[in-house]
């Protein structure tokens, strides 16, 4: 096996890429968090950016702008700045559409089991998880959450194990 690939070499080679991802606060209020963290480190993927927060409301607005006129538009905003949340930074490659897996369908009644929503949830309202639906997304979610200066882009010793 060769050991020398470095993370240069590997974003060059694959689809890399980085992700938003949420812990809902009722992904927290449940002691969630240690095992949603678990499956995403356990998949391969890195995480390279983590805190936890009370997202503001003009936050949760800009986050869901796209559902501004539905009818669960102010619950959605209401919840998701109800108490603290964990917000991430996922990196690993096609890792938006892996993390989409992971979670599950939005509705927790359609989410295989196995899928964090699919063994964790039952109702759309409290979904435990968020993760960004497309590249654009992605980019739009992880600037709205974090400054450049708080995702560390660091190789792991076992990227050489996850990727040939
Ligand atoms: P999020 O954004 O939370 O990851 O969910 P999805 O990306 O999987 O799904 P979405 O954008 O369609 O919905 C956003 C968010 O709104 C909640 N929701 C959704 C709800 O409370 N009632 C509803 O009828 C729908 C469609 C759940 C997720």
């Amino acid at each position: 096996m060769e050991l020398s690939i470095n993370y240069s070499d590997i974003v060059k080679v694959y689809r890399m890429e980085q992700t938003y991802v949420m812990v809902k606060p009722d992904g927290v209020q449940r002691g969630l968090v240690g095992k949603i963290i678990s499956r995403i480190e356990r998949r391969g993927l890195k995480i390279i950016s983590l805190k936890m927060n009370v997202i503001k409301e003009a936050t949760a607005k800009e986050h869901y702008s796209e559902h501004e006129t539905t009818s669960f538009f102010t619950s959605l905003v209401k919840f998701v700045i109800s108490g603290p949340s964990i917000s991430m930074v996922v990196a690993g490659k096609d890792a938006i559409m892996v993390m989409r897996t992971i979670a599950g369908a939005t509705n927790p009644v359609d989410a295989a089991p196995g899928t964090i929503r699919g063994d964790f949830s039952l109702d759309i309202g409290r979904n435990i998880i968020h993760a960004s639906d497309s590249t654009d997304a992605a980019a739009r979610e992880i600037a709205i959450h974090f400054k450049d200066s708080e995702i560390w882009e660091y190789s792991k010793i076992d990227e050489v194990c996850i990727y040939e």
